[in-house]
């Protein structure tokens, strides 16, 4: 199903992680515009790198119909075994409530109708694996920003956090339920979605029904599937009375846990 080390390796050989290690290390200092000059000075650095620090609010390259891959890879869990997802499907999810929670002032439980009526984005993206593979596919789905908005962030809310429905590995400790998180940019960027429809049909549960994330900037694994709960987090490391991480193993997701970067910037 999973293989680590080929991962590891595809990291280690990519410029990507580069890109994406310098940059967790430098985020603060983007805003700062002298920072930014120098750094496009810097001998060596590549474009690529440049518009990871200097423009994360830039829109991921939309393609066209025609680019639509016709056989769009799916990978990790195709379908939830876990039997909470199991019960919802075979009502075709109409029992399924959407949770927003955590640091927010309205916590929210919304019908899929709810978030199908909901301020939406659609768009044709190239969904890029960390395995080396691509796909490109159209997304319709709710715009994350404003459901944040209608739950209102409070003002230590500084990550999003999707609990997903599938154990993608089984562990003692329960540390294998698929979970990932974003921060506040990602979070508002418009083309930031909760898919509900793949190429203008209902969103397949090979590819994360009824409702999968799309953070277009990111790399594959942060598009969480089969999404339940998404929780407003002040912290990704934080821990409880008996000393146990809360989310995971507290590096952000199931694959950050693993030893990938948490922010897999595109
Ligand atoms: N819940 C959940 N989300 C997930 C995964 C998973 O196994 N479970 N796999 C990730 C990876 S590695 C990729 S590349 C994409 C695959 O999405 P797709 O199956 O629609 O192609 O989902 C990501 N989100
Ligand atoms: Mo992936």
């Amino acid at each position: 199903m999973t293989n680590y080390p080929t991962r590891r390796r595809w990291l280690g050989v990519a410029g990507a992680s580069l890109g994406a290690l310098w940059l967790s290390a430098c985020d603060k200092l983007t805003s700062d515009p002298t920072f930014a000059r120098t750094l496009t000075k810097a001998e060596g650095l590549t474009r690529r790198a440049q518009r990871l620090v200097t423009d994360r609010k830039a829109l991921a390259k939309e393609f066209t119909a025609a680019d639509i891959s016709k056989d769009f890879k799916a990978n990790g869990t195709l379908r939830p075994q876990d039997y909470e997802y199991e019960a919802l499907l075979a009502t075709n999810f109409t029992d399924y409530a959407l949770t927003i929670d955590g640091l927010v002032e309205h916590p929210l439980e919304l019908t899929l109708a709810e978030v199908r009526g909901q301020p939406s984005r659609t768009q044709i993206t190239r969904h890029d694996c960390v395995e080396g593979w691509s796909s490109i596919g159209k997304w319709k789905g709710a715009r994350l920003g404003p459901l944040l908005d209608r739950a209102k962030l409070k003002p230590d809310a500084r990550y999003i956090v999707f609990h997903c429905a599938d154990t993608l590995e089984q562990t003692l400790d329960g540390t294998g339920k698929y979970y990932e998180s974003i921060d506040l940019i990602d979070a508002y960027h418009p083309q930031t979605i909760l898919a509900y429809e793949m190429n203008d049909v209902t969103l397949p549960v090979r590819h994360g029904a009824p409702l999968r994330l799309r953070v277009e900037r990111q790399l594959g694994y942060k598009h969480a599937k089969y999404v339940m709960r998404i929780e407003a987090v002040a912290a990704l490391d934080a821990k409880d009375a008996n000393g146990q991480t809360i989310l995971g193993r507290g590096n952000g997701g199931f694959w950050s846990d693993r030893g990938y970067e948490w922010y897999a910037g595109i």
